[in-house]
C-alpha cells in the first residue's frame, strides 16, 4: 500500500534499529514511509504500531516507497553494513531515487565505503554517511548521531536528526531523561552535529566504537582486580561501582556495570550472572577497524588496540584453561588489600580512561590530516554526552579542553586532564605494580600506563632501535645535534656484521 509523496521521509531496513529509529522520527511527528525486504515484517510493523503522532507509511515494493516520500527524498537505510548496502542503493536508483534524493546510510559501514560509494553514486544519488549510537534503546528514545557528507544534504536532513537524537541539559551537559513512547524530549541540546564530508560521520562513529572497546576492557580490568585483589563479591562490587557513578567515573557503562553485578543468574538464582557468563567476549569489527587505521596511520592507540587483544584472548578459552593448569603465576599474593585499594583502582581506571580517550581524539586529529576533513573535537565530544553507549560527565570535560585550546595536541596537555593525572597516577602505578606482582591481567591498564610514560618522556630508547636498524640494513639514522631530515649512515665494523654463509 503507498500514499504517493506524502512522507517527509523514509527509512529501509526495519530490524531493530531500523525499526526502533523509526518509531522514533514518527514520534517526533514526521510521515515516515518504511520498507523491509521481507515484506511480512513491515505489516507486522504497521499493525503494532497503529498511532504514531507522525504517520508510518509501509510499502510493500520499493517503487511504492520511492513514490510515497516527497521530493526531495530523504531516505535512510539501516542494512547489515558492506554489500547490502550497495546493493540497497542500486535498488533505490533502480526504482526511481534520482540525483536531487539523499540517501543516508545509518549503518556501521566502513568510512572508505562511505567515501567510496559517495563517488560511485554521485550521478546517481547524494549518498550520506551517518554513524548512529546507542544501541536499540539510543534508536527508539534519542541517539547520538554522528553525519558525515555533502553540507547541502545535512540541511534536508538535519531537522529530522536534531529532532531524534538524544538531547543533554545545556547549563549541566547531563542527558535530559525520560523519553517515552509517542512522548520524545523537548529542549535540550541535541547530540548531533554536521562532522564534516563524505566519510567523516561514520569515522568518528568507529572510534567511538574502539573507545567504547577500552572503556568496557578497563572497567573489566578494574572488576577483576577488586575481586581477586580484595577478595569481594559480585554485590560488594556492585555498590562500589554505584559509588564510583557518583565521582568523574559517573558513565552509561558504570551504571550499568553497577547493574549487571547485582543480576542473578535466573536459571540458578543462588548465583550471580556474571559468575555463569562465558569469559569469551565477542565482537564486531568496529575495535579492530580503529586499530587497523591507527597502525596504518602510524598513531600509537595502543590501549585501543589492547583492548581488541583482550578481547582475542579472552576468546581462547580452552587454551587458557590447558595452560592455566601448567603455567605458573607468581606465589599467591596478600589478598587483604584494604579499603585505600578501592580508591587507587578508581584513580588507575580513571587515569587510563584518560590516556585511552587521547590516543582516540589523536587518532582522529590525524585522520582529519589523511582525508582533508576539519574536526571540531569539542563539538565530537559534545554530541557523545547523550544517547551514546560512552555517554559520560568525563566528555564535557573534554568539551572544555577543547574549548580551552582548540588546536590542543593531545588531551593529556590540557590542565584538567594533567592535573587528574598527577593527583592519581601513584595509585594508578601501585595498582599496575601489584597487578603485575600477582599476576592479574590487566593489559589496558598497563599499555595506558605505558602511554603515558612513553608520551611524556623527551628521550626513548629509540635511539638504538635506530642503530640497530643502521647496522643490520643501512636504514639510516638521524641526529640529535643536526636538523630532523638529515639521515646519517656509517659503516658498521664488519666484523661484527652478520657471516652470511657461503
Ligand atoms: P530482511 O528482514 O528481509 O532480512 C538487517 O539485516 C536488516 O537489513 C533487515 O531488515 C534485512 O531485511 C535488511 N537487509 C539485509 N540485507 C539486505 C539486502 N541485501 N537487501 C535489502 N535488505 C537487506
Amino acid at each position: 500500500m503507498s500514499e504517493s509523496g506524502v512522507a517527509q521521509v523514509g527509512l529501509i531496513g526495519l530490524a531493530v534499529m531500523g525499526k526502533n529509529l523509526a518509531l522514533n522520527i514518527a514520534d517526533h511527528g514526521f510521515d515516515i514511509a518504511v520498507f523491509n525486504r521481507t515484506t511480512a515484517i513491515t505489516q507486522e510493523f504497521i499493525r503494532e504500531n497503529p498511532n504514531t503522532p507522525g504517520k508510518l507509511v509501509g510499502c510493500d515494493t520499493l517503487a511504492d516507497f520511492v513514490l510515497a516520500i516527497k521530493k526531495p527524498r530523504v531516505i535512510i537505510i539501516l542494512v547489515k553494513a558492506g554489500a547490502a548496502v550497495d546493493a540497497v542503493t542500486q535498488q533505490l536508483i533502480d526504482a526511481g531515487v534520482d540525483k536531487s534524493d539523499i540517501v543516508i546510510d545509518a549503518g556501521n559501514s566502513l568510512w572508505t565505503d562511505t567515501i567510496r560509494c559517495e563517488k560511485q553514486y554521485a550521478e546517481k544519488l547524494k549518498f550520506f554517511g551517518s554513524g548512529v549510537s546507542g544501541g536499540e534503546l539510543g534508536a527508539r528514545f534519542g541517539p547520538s548521531l554522528m553525519p558525515g557528507g555533502d553540507p547541502e544534504s545535512w540541511k534536508h536532513l538535519k531537522p529530522i536528526w536534531e529532532a531524534i537524537a538524544a538531547k543533554v541539559d545545556p547549563k549541566t551537559g547531563k542527558p535530559i531523561p525520560g523519553a517515552e513512547p509517542g512522548k520524545p524530549v523537548t529542549g535540550g541540546v541535541p547530540c548531533t552535529a554536521y562532522l564534516g564530508p563524505d566519510g567523516a560521520g561514520h569515522y568518528v562513529k568507529m572510534v567511538h566504537n574502539g573507545i567504547e572497546y577500552v572503556d568496557m576492557q578497563l572497567i573489566s580490568e578494574a572488576y577483576f582486580l577488586l575481586r581477586h585483589l580484595l577478595g569481594l563479591t559480585p554485590p560488594d562490587l556492585a555498590e562500589i561501582f554505584s559509588q564510583w557513578n557518583l565521582t568523574e567515573l559517573d558513565s552509561y557503562l558504570i551504571e550499568i556495570t553497577a547493574d549487571v553485578l547485582q543480576q542473578r543468574d535466573p536459571a540458578k538464582p543462588r548465583k550471580y550472572l556474571v559468575d555463569s557468563i562465558l569469559d569469551a567476549a565477542g565482537q564486531k569489527g568496529t575495535g579492530k577497524w580503529t586499530s587497523t587505521s591507527a597502525l596504518d596511520m602510524g598513531v600509537p592507540a595502543n590501549s585501543i588496540a589492547e583492548a581488541v587483544f583482550a578481547r582475542c584472548m579472552s576468546a581462547l578459552k580452552e587454551e587458557r584453561v590447558a595452560a592455566s593448569k601448567k603455567l605458573r603465576g607468581p606465589k599467591a599474593g596478600n589478598k587483604k588489600h584494604g579499603k585505600k585499594m578501592i580508591e587507587a583502582i578508581r584513580q588507575a581506571l580513571f587515569c587510563s580512561k584518560i590516556c585511552a580517550y587521547a590516543q582516540g581524539f589523536q587518532l582522529m586529529f590525524q585522520a582529519q590530516q589523511e582525508y582533508h576533513w576539519k574536526f571540531d573535537f569539542g563539538t565530537i565530544a559534545s554530541i557523545w554526552r547523550g544517547g551514546c553507549i560512552i555517554r559520560a560527565g568525563f566528555l564535557q570535560k573534554i568539551t572544555d579542553a577543547y574549548t580551552r585550546d582548540p588546536k590542543l595536541v593531545n588531551l593529556l596537555m590540557d590542565p584538567y586532564f594533567r592535573k587528574q593525572i598527577q593527583n592519581g597516577q601513584d595509585q594508578w602505578r601501585q595498582v599496575v605494580a601489584l597487578a603485575a606482582q600477582n599476576g592479574i591481567a590487566a593489559p589496558a591498564f598497563m599499555s595506558a600506563l605505558a602511554y603515558y610514560d612513553s608520551y611524556r618522556t623527551a628521550v626513548l630508547p629509540a635511539s638504538l632501535i635506530q642503530a640497530q636498524r643502521d647496522y643490520f640494513g643501512a636504514h639510516t639514522y638521524e641526529r640529535v645535534d643536526q636538523a630532523r631530515g638529515k639521515f646519517f649512515h656509517i659503516d658498521w665494523p664488519d666484523a661484527k656484521r652478520p657471516q652470511i654463509e657461503a
